[in-house]
């Protein structure tokens, strides 16, 4: 008899031999039962060794893909390039993907709202459920959020079906402006030559004859030391204007500190139409302008 657990699954019928199943048996729970039996002659004498006997349950496709989550977001810079990752879905499958292809979730993308510029904006990698970029044309002002439809289904596909929500937005492109202004800044740390980031610039004009100063813009520099240009085209006037950078607070934060609390670079526009580039170069104990264009 089978004396552990599960016990009682499987019987051998006395006379002919014959193993059987007494209830029916799912492979999720459990997938192989190793039994012993013992040939006993008529008076109770063992007439041969134990023997071995593995019985490895083969798999039904009963269980259907389910999504980890019912909605995936991610997000996505406006202008990306095709194959551009977004995001990744998952759905798991109980059934047996290694034997057989009940378990193996195959994803695919069965709409998208809207479907602006055109449709198939986006891929879907089948195996993996990476979600990418697949055509040019993404811009934050026509289309900030796009809705998915993602669908997952085993048998590579054709079985069982799922289906989940993948929310992207898309990430208007700002600095995609750098450069295209009248009046441009970068900071550089030249302490260990990396672009100072999160550093604080302000724009202010010399009201004529002076000596008030009003405030035209502020911004912040991105990663790369840069940031959206201070005078959109058209915007400038001839005129004495101020970049004020806020170095101490920019070396503070990295746990220094320094000889200038601040850095203002005063210059003249005479010509409005030219493009300017005014860098600025820190060290804790130093500064450098110039003019670039
Ligand atoms: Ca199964
Ligand atoms: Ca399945």
């Amino acid at each position: 008899g089978v004396d552990i657990p599960p016990v009682g699954v499987f019987i051998i019928e006395r006379e002919t031999g014959w193993l059987k199943v007494t209830k029916p048996l799912d492979r999720e729970e459990k997938d192989k039962y190793v039994l012993y039996s013992h040939a006993v002659s008529a008076n109770g004498q063992p007439v041969e060794d134990p023997m071995e006997i593995i019985i490895t349950v083969t798999d039904q496709n009963d269980n259907r893909p389910v999504f980890t989550q019912a909605v995936f977001n991610g997000s996505v810079l406006e202008g990306a390039e095709p194959g551009t990752s977004v995001l990744r879905v998952l759905a798991t499958d109980a059934d047996d993907a290694v034997n057989s292809n009940n378990g193996v979730v195959s994803y695919s993308i069965l709409s998208q709202v809207p479907e602006k510029p055109q449709p198939g904006m986006f891929t879907i990698d089948s195996s993996s459920g990476l979600v990418s970029v697949a055509m040019l044309g993404l811009v934050a002002q026509e289309v900030p959020e796009y809705t998915l439809e993602i669908q997952a289904a085993d048998l590579g596909g054709y079985g069982l079906q799922a289906t989940a929500t993948a929310r992207i937005t898309v990430q208007a492109d700002n600095m995609s402006e750098v450069g295209n202004g009248t009046l441009t800044t970068h900071v550089l740390n030249t302490a260990t030559g990396l672009p100072a980031a999160g550093l604080v610039v302000r724009l202010a004009q010399l009201q004529e004859p002076g000596p008030q100063w009003m405030e035209l813009a502020q911004r912040h520099t991105d990663a790369d030391g840069r940031c959206q240009p201070l005078l959109a085209p058209g915007q400038a006037k001839s005129g004495t204007y101020k970049l004020h950078f806020e170095t101490a607070e920019y070396w503070q934060g990295l746990g220094h500190t320094s000889f200038y609390p601040f850095v203002e670079v005063v210059f003249i526009i005479s010509d409005p139409a030219q493009k300017l580039h005014v860098p600025l170069l820190i060290s804790p104990y130093s500064y450098t302008t110039y003019r670039g264009s």
